[in-house]
């Protein structure tokens, strides 16, 4: 049985959508970080950096929520939820997954940190607009990808439609605004996935402190 270590408002939600996509068993572990769940000699085991989400799978333990929603797909080809290796359109999938992490969540995840992650000596206020600024560049550059495309690669659902779908939610969350009407098209699309709706259950569910 896989176990995903997770929380709800983190980048665990994709591992947790991700399972429930693929609709494989596993065990959901909540790790309250902001208990220091993530600093234990036992979740450290797991993942030194003290971060989520970890999927456990038999003896593998896999940190990167990209590396897992990736394995996931990976182990169950048939659900056509990556494309097969050595191709363009798998070559197209590593593409906006990489940008998901380098260009579109990094300027959220710099807001995030300087507006409450860090600890306050390290937190510069003045990062802030240059952050909002790099995410519209990036959200542009998604757009320009999305231009007549119902999904980003190829003609059905990816995990990298996945990624970046929870990326394009965490900036309406945290209020952060593209003005690109195609995106709002997008993630409204992606959110209305099944698997989007029972993951999001599970975490309020979570959140509610039910373990
Ligand atoms: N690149 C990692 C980032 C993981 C990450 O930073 N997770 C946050 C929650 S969204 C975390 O666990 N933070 C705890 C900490 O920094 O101590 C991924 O995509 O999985």
């Amino acid at each position: 049985m896989k176990t995903l270590y997770g929380m709800p408002h983190t980048r665990s939600f994709r591992a947790l959508w991700a399972l429930e996509e693929i609709g494989v068993d596993y065990r959901y572990q909540l790790v309250d970080l902001g208990k220091g769940g993530g600093q234990t000699p036992e979740f450290q085991a797991l993942n030194p950096a003290g971060k989520l989400p970890v999927l456990v799978d038999g003896d593998l333990v896999l940190s990167e929520s990209a590396a897992i929603c990736t394995y996931l797909a990976e182990c169950y080809p048939h659900k056509d939820f990556i494309p097969e290796p050595g191709t363009a359109d798998r070559a197209r999938y590593n593409q906006w997954c990489f940008f998901v992490l380098a260009e579109l969540e990094q300027p959220l995840w710099t807001m995030a940190k300087h507006k409450f992650a860090l600890p306050k000596k390290y937190r510069v206020r003045e990062v802030l607009e240059t952050a909002a600024f790099e995410f519209t560049r990036a959200a542009q550059v998604l757009d320009a990808g999305l231009a007549e495309r119902y999904f980003l690669v190829g003609t059905s659902f990816s995990m990298a439609d996945l990624l970046v779908a929870h990326t394009l939610n965490w900036a309406r969350t945290f209020k952060v605004k593209h003005g690109i009407a195609r995106l709002d098209d997008y993630l409204e699309r992606m959110t209305q996935r099944q698997a989007w709706q029972r993951a999001l259950a599970i975490e309020t569910e979570k959140a509610g402190g039910s373990t």
